[in-house]
């Protein structure tokens, strides 16, 4: 709930919740009931994937264990088949948690990034 220290209330508008509603067009790769898996409009790497939950959170303070459970396993699956896709074993799992840390984006998500995390220049 709190984006550079102030309380923040989720907004029914962001880009994502949108998305949950099939409101705004994209390259879906994995659904279920809990989680929907996306491919990333900016990708920092060929084959970035957004993972996210169908629970209204803004971070990872919101996120409710059942659908913190259903996104990890949900990373699991699409980090496995991206291994297969662009054998390779390196995949970054990175997600951002408010303003401060460079999240653009408030509804919680967690990127899955083929590549080194160096060579990207993301560390
Ligand atoms: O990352 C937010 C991420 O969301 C960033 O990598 C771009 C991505 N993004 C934004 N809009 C879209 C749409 N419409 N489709 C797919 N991906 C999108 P953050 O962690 O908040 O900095």
């Amino acid at each position: 709930m709190s984006q550079d220290n102030q309380v923040v209330k989720y907004d029914d508008n962001n880009i994502f919740a949108k998305m949950l509603n099939s409101d705004i067009p994209h390259h879906k790769v994995y659904e279920d009931d809990k989680t929907l898996a996306f491919m990333d409009i900016m990708p920092q790497a060929e084959g970035h994937v957004l993972v996210i939950p169908k629970q209204k959170a803004i971070d990872l303070a919101d996120l409710e264990p059942e659908y913190a459970a259903a996104v990890l396993m949900t990373s699991k699956k699409v980090m496995q088949a991206q291994r297969q896709v662009f054998a390779r074993e390196g995949i970054i799992q990175m997600q951002l948690n408010g303003a401060q840390a460079g999240q653009t984006v408030f509804h919680y998500h967690v990127h899955l990034i083929p590549g080194n995390i160096h060579e990207l220049g993301i560390h």
